[in-house]
């Protein structure tokens, strides 16, 4: 095998033998298999496109597909070949309504393929199309640009998977992805400034996608509000939900309505309780734990049902994994899988386990400053900068992982000046969340804008703040401090190029899958930057400004 997608990859290289994430190599050949067979599905898609073929259900499942390739997600080898199987189905009713419709069916192997019954000859097929064979048969170049294309296809695939439960659609980003993958399938014919445009590209997409996503959260539960959310439990039965997915959240919601049990978030979940309609939930009570990489540690404590919505997922222990759920793209062997909506095994669970003894108070922590939230403290914000009382933002954002290195976020935080503002959003703030670093003007010093899924929150009040004050969003006093570790991070990232942002500071350390050449137009062009010594780096932009 060979899979870099991630920023624990083996030796800042690739894993090789076993994924750090614990993917075996079987799961990660089957899901390069499936990323080419998606390829040939995605050749027919651009062909069937003008054609008045009904594409919705495909390309929900295309996106749901290329989701369970991502980091965390997916562990489960007979899951990969379910989705292998209903790719070609899909492809084969495809190729028979194109033909039907006299229109031509593209041709490349992908579009043909027929993948061997038995696991050997199965995996051998997968190994001709891997990365690990790409690598050996392509210009290194072309290898390393169309991996990052890849990457950022599932990071886009992932955003539109969730916009599209909340049904919200845009067929320009399907075109999108059917384009990629068809480069990722043919990268002979896509010339090394083509990859690079279509890099931007990918991060132009990423932004409407983000921006879909916005409009399905909040056309579906409101826009977030300044929330107070409680870290101790109720005495009571209780469901532990996590993962990025509101619809699942809310269906678990109104299946435990009434039924005398409390619902708590975990990781990315937190800032659902800033949702209005969500909040509307008296029973959903509080937040347990902190990022994904602490499940191991954190779920074998909690009296009950977890249920997994999307990633990230670490590979359980065996003293949490009988009361373990996943459901859409997350699977793991052995843990019981949620097909449908109906979460009524996880809430039958529940009740067959002890739930919380005692009521317990740990502090409480604050969520809702999304755009809107924000914005309704901009006439403060911009008189506390224009009086110097703000005197830089830092938007400290991004994902969690298991490295020492990313105390290095917490560091960051706690160090930034006493007239500094933290805006924050995805996983990375659980090293930092629930410090009190006070307020200014009124003003909370650290900001929870949401999710990794809300990135889009944060492009918008950098927006309006740059013409609040007359100037480009480059000239802010804003320094955008990202911490990366799987595949919609780096979707951002493309996003926030293609915006044309400079300075950014990304660590703990840089993706595997950018070339030597890359990392230097990333520096020249768009100075970016890797993260060094949390005071040093404080202090580099804090003068940038002066
Ligand atoms: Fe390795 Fe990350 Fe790929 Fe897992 S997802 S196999 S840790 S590179
Ligand atoms: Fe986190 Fe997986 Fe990226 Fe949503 S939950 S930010 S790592």
């Amino acid at each position: 095998m060979l899979c870099l997608q991630c920023e624990e990859t083996a030796k800042g290289q690739g894993c090789v033998k076993l994924g750090v994430c614990g993917k075996p190599p079987e799961v990660a050949y089957l899901q390069d298999l499936l990323v080419y067979v998606l390829g040939g599905l995605a050749l027919c898609l651009q062909e069937a496109r003008e054609t008045g073929i009904d594409l919705n259900q495909i390309n929900a499942f295309l996106c749901e597909a290329l989701f369970s390739t991502k980091t965390n997600v997916n562990f489960d080898k007979e899951r990969m070949r379910e989705y292998l199987k209903r790719t070609i189905d899909y492809r084969d009713e495809l190729k028979w309504r194109l033909s039907e419709k006299s229109r031509t069916v593209p041709s490349h192997e992908a579009v043909d393929f027929v993948p061997a019954q038995d696991e050997g000859t199965l995996l051998e097929q997968a190994k001709r199309v891997s990365p690990e064979t790409r690598k050996e048969v392509l210009d290194p170049e072309v290898f390393y640009l169309s991996y990052t294309l890849l990457v950022a296809l599932k990071g886009i695939a992932a955003y539109a998977y969730h916009a599209q439960r909340l049904g919200k659609e845009d067929q320009a980003i399907y075109d999108f992805l059917y384009k990629g993958l068809a480069a990722y399938l043919e990268p002979q014919k896509v010339d090394v400034a083509s990859w690079l445009g279509l890099l931007l590209e990918a991060g132009k997409v990423n932004l409407r996608t983000m921006e879909l996503l916005d409009e399905a959260n909040t056309s579906a539960y409101g826009h977030p509000k300044p929330t107070v959310v409680p870290l101790g439990h109720k005495a009571g039965k209780a469901v532990l939900i996590s993962g990025h997915d509101l619809r699942d959240l809310e269906l678990l919601l109104r299946q435990t309505a009434d039924k005398g049990v409390y619902v708590y978030t975990h990781g990315e979940m937190l800032p659902a309780h800033g949702y209005p309609k969500l909040k509307e939930f008296g029973h959903l009570y509080g937040h347990y734990g902190t990022s994904w990489a602490n499940q191991q540690k954190e779920f074998p404590l909690f009296p009950g049902p977890i249920l997994m919505t999307t990633n990230c997922l670490v590979p359980p222990k065996e003293d949490y994994k009988g009361r373990l759920f996943t459901c859409g793209p997350v699977g793991y062997p052995g843990v019981k899988h949620v097909r449908g909506e109906d979460f009524s095994e996880v809430i039958k669970t529940a009740f067959e386990l002890p739930g919380f003894d005692t009521e317990e108070e740990k502090g409480q922590v604050m969520v809702g400053f999304a755009r809107n939230a924000v914005m309704e403290l901009a006439d403060k914000v911009l008189d506390a900068v224009r009086e110097g009382k703000i005197r830089h933002f830092f938007l400290v954002g991004g994902c969690d992982g298991r490295k020492k290195e990313r105390d290095y976020y917490r560091e960051f935080v706690l160090r930034a000046p006493k007239d500094t503002v933290v805006l924050t959003l995805a996983c990375g703030k659980f090293r930092f969340f629930a410090e009190d670093l006070g307020t200014i003007e009124g003003i909370p010093r650290i900001l929870d804008m949401g999710q990794c899924n809300d990135a889009y929150s944060a492009i918008k009040v950098a927006q309006a703040l740059a013409d609040a004050l007359g100037v480009e969003v480059n000239q802010l006093p804003l320094t955008l401090v990202v911490s990366w570790y799987e595949q919609k991070a780096l979707a951002i990232l493309l996003t926030l190029l293609y915006l044309g942002i400079k300075g950014i500071m990304i660590g703990p350390s840089l993706p595997a899958f950018l070339t030597p050449k890359v990392l230097e137009l990333l520096r020249r062009d768009y100075d970016i930057r890797t993260v060094t010594d949390p005071l040093k780096d404080l202090a580099q932009a804090l003068s940038r400004e002066s």
